[in-house]
């Protein structure tokens, strides 16, 4: 009998809240009971609880006996244990392993989370509610949650358990009724399922939003064309994005789709370092493999196409294929995408001519030719091929990667490259080529999408973000990801915890603070001027002789103070961050945050036939001003903002959009590291849920107030149920008077200076009454009457 004691016990728990304030017995059925409640304190014999074997590993139990501090429990698989009060934690009843919100349990604390999901999922249910956040258990495996029929249940309220259509459905229902944008942000690790889950949620918004037209199939096929440039496989995830998207999906008033608009948000070409160099195991973008084995037999003899293996850019990690990735079915996909979206053959040929040309750069070898280690390029094909795919003369690329013109004092004279500035030129041509190619291809396809102008409907916005990394070796890539990691979770913290307690703080209701892991300090390190991470970064890289080691020592000298800052040594540096410590290796930081894009290349650009290496150039006059830093070290570089400052606007951009909307939180979780199905590791899980503070959202929600009406606006919409009122009432006494009639229990909201707050569902109910006193099939008296019957 495992059963019998349990929800007794937990009503017995009565008179001794833990939650916030609330009334006696108002929420008895859904209060949590802490370790603190379970330490020092008898635990009833029989009950069930969860008993800490080590670390964060509990197991499921029943107490036998207890003396106060110590007691016996009887485990799962019979045997007995004594243990510490304060290793025992309350365990939910049976009835409630199922629970589609956490919020329903009775019991919140880690072990029972973690059974409920873990129970959810071996049933392939992967989607449960966190209060107002959706969790999404990736399942690795096609699940049966999907489709026409399931999208029309939703629609049509028949089903309303935990998913993201029920996200993506409110979100569309709440647009059309409040006359609001509306955004949902998806946050997880590398690899937990954000871009599938977008793609689920667009799905739901272009069936609902739908109007037979082409504009919505044409949105569902931007990700294919953005994942195949964007993404790639890591060590995390075989398709993992390398950049963030926002796509804002454009509604008319009617409510059908009109148009959208897609931002990303991508660390310049430090993400794109991928295009040059690869982690063992790793690949470069997917279009790449793509193209190498889809090309039709035209298009690779246009594109003098080799296999993947036969160039350096791709074969340098041995890994070229994706298990049961068919590279050649996908360049098949990628090109019915492109004509959907009306990019022209001519131009994705010009696309293709941009990719192959990036290949072929990468196979151009130099020549060390004196004692001074002076280079010659050397004349082979890759050079003849790379220069006639950008459509330039080939003897002006070799003077561009083997050259450059230095001032020397009046004059300008040509020196010839050392070995490793010539590879540091080539790899940056080819980064910028394919950067730009993938500007190109978003604004492409922003004009193919975008919205009539006379448009004046609101908007769904999707955030799909790359997420938190910590590899064996992390760089200034990983530096980036995870630094817009940091600020989401501050907006999810924000959002979700922090605001919504001051206010109830400042507007003087009762309320017990529930605490929550602010990560404001490690956004401190990462941004605070002039000593953080990043002002650092950019003060060294403006200087030319400041170097990686410079770099980390500085960091050691003014960062030991923030906590989050774990250390230096020999060029790496550990951060604490709220999903994690990373240990970052600053090998090529600097450069890689300067970014250099030498006046040469960008004239090389200029002076191609090709369309779009000539559209890549920017405007001369840009390329015509200098960095301080580089002339003084007799370089000359176009001036840019830096990789991380240019990164951080974009990313804030991006989080002030979705302050300006309605916003819905969906929290992806990987349930393993090994991304296969049917795995459950708890340990895994439950270091992502706290992360995302998904305990202490729940509890916010449980016992916090989330409908809010200022006196007056309450007053206006209900007053009028009230019949008569004396003139001179004061407006709290009115809406006290009006509360009382309808029955709303005094536990049920909180009074503040400014406000009123409800529990969930109480604005329901007065709603309820209103609407039938409005439409005048019901006497106030008759309905006040008859919710107490
Ligand atoms: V990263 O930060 O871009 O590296 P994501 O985007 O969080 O990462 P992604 O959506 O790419 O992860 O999911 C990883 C893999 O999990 C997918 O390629 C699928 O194989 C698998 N997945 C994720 N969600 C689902 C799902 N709802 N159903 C089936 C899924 N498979
Ligand atoms: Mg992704």
């Amino acid at each position: 009998d495992w059963e019998s004691p349990c929800v007794a016990a937990a009503d017995e728990d009565e008179g001794n809240p833990k939650l916030g304030h609330v009334a006696p017995g108002s929420v008895s059925r859904f209060r949590e009971l802490t370790a603190d409640d379970a330490m020092g304190r008898p635990m009833k014999k029989k009950l069930r609880v969860w008993c800490r074997r080590h670390d964060d590993h509990w197991e499921s139990g029943q107490i036998k006996s207890n003396s106060g501090e110590k007691a016996l429990v009887l485990l799962l698989d019979g045997s007995a244990v004594t243990v510490p009060t304060q290793d025992l934690l309350p365990a939910n009843p049976h009835i409630l392993d199922e629970v589609d919100d956490l919020a329903q349990l009775s019991y919140l604390n880690e072990p029972s989370v973690l059974h409920n999901l873990q129970y959810r999922y071996s049933q392939d249910i992967i989607y449960s509610k966190a209060g107002p956040v959706l969790l999404a258990v990736n399942p690795f495996k096609s699940v049966q949650m999907y489709g026409d029929d399931i999208v029309t249940a939703y629609r049509k309220n028949l089903l309303d358990s935990p998913h993201v259509y029920a996200t993506a459905d409110a979100a569309y229902k709440a647009m059309i009724a409040d006359e609001e944008n509306q955004s949902i942000i998806i946050s997880g690790e590398s690899g937990a399922g954000k871009t599938e889950t977008a793609k689920i949620a667009m799905q739901y918004l272009a069936a609902l939003g739908g109007g037979g037209d082409v504009i919505e199939s044409k949105i569902m096929q931007t990700s294919c064309i953005l994942e195949a440039f964007g993404n790639a496989k890591t060590a995390r995830n075989n398709n993992s994005s390398r950049f963030g998207k926002l796509i804002e999906i454009h509604f008319s008033a009617a409510g059908k789709i009109c148009g959208a608009k897609i931002q990303t948000c991508k660390h310049a070409s430090n993400g794109q370092s991928r295009v040059i160099q690869l982690a063992p195991g790793e690949r470069s973008y997917h279009i790449f493999y793509q193209l190498c084995s889809g090309a039709p037999s035209g298009l690779r003899g246009r594109l003098r196409l080799r296999v993947a293996s036969e160039y350096n850019y791709l074969n340098q990690s041995e890994c070229l294929e994706i298990p049961n990735i068919d590279d050649a079915q996908k360049f098949h996909d990628l090109m019915g995408a492109l004509d959907s979206i009306r990019i022209c053959k001519e131009d994705q040929e010009h696309a293709f001519e941009m990719v192959a040309a990036v290949l072929w750069l990468g196979n151009i070898s130099f020549l060390v030719t004196d004692n001074q280690k002076h280079i010659e390029v050397v004349s082979d094909e890759a050079v003849t091929n790379a220069a006639a795919l950008m459509g330039c003369i080939e003897q002006d690329l070799i003077l561009t990667l083997s050259t450059r013109r230095v001032r020397a004092g009046k004059d300008e004279v040509t020196k010839s490259l050392t070995l490793e500035q010539a590879i540091a030129t080539r790899d940056a041509l080819a980064k910028f080529i394919y950067v730009s190619l993938f500007d190109w291809l978003v604004e492409k396809i922003n004009l193919s999408l975008s919205k009539g102008k006379d448009n004046m409907g609101c908007s769904v916005s999707i955030l799909d973000m790359c997420g938190f990394e910590s590899l064996k070796k992390n760089s200034f890539e990983q530096f980036c990801i995870n630094y817009a990691n940091e600020r989401l979770q501050q907006h999810l913290n924000q959002h979700l915890v922090k605001h919504e307690q001051e206010e109830y703080e400042l507007d003087g209701i009762d309320w017990k603070k529930v605490d929550f892991e602010d990560n404001q300090e490690c956004i401190d390190l990462f941004e605070k001027k002039p000593i953080g991470l990043m002002p650092i970064l950019d003060e060294l890289s403006n200087l030319p002789k400041a170097t990686d080691l410079t770099f980390s020592a500085k960091l050691k000298h003014h960062l030991s103070n923030n906590p989050c800052f774990q250390g230096e040594r020999g060029g790496t540096f550990r951060i604490r961050h709220h999903a994690g410590e990373v240990l970052y290796d600053t090998e090529k930081f600097l450069e890689k945050n300067r970014d250099p894009i030498h006046s040469e290349i960008i004239e090389l650009l200029a002076s191609c036939t090709g369309r779009l290496p000539q559209s890549f150039a920017p405007q001369l006059k840009q390329s015509q001003s200098l960095d301080s830093a580089s002339v003084q070290s007799g370089m000359p570089v176009c001036k840019k903002q830096s990789v991380a400052t240019a990164f951080k606007g974009q990313l804030v951009k991006l989080i002030q959009h979705l302050e300006s909307t309605k916003q819905y939180f969906i929290c992806c979780i990987r349930p393993n590291s090994k991304q296969i199905p049917g795995a459950f590791e708890k340990d895994i899980a439950l270091e992502q849920l706290r992360c995302c503070g998904i305990l202490q959202v729940v509890r916010i929600s449980k016992s916090g107030y989330p409908a809010q009406m200022t006196h007056q606006e309450f007053i206006r919409r209900y007053v009028s149920l009230l019949g008569e009122t004396k003139d001179c009432q004061d407006p709290l006494s009115l809406s006290i008077a009006i509360l009382q009639k309808f029955g709303i229990l005094p536990e049920m909201y909180q009074v503040g200076y400014t406000k009123l707050y409800f529990r969930k569902g109480q604005i329901d109910v007065l709603e309820d009454v209103r609407k039938q006193v409005v439409q005048g099939t019901l006497e106030v008296q008759k309905c006040f009457n008859g919710r107490h019957a």
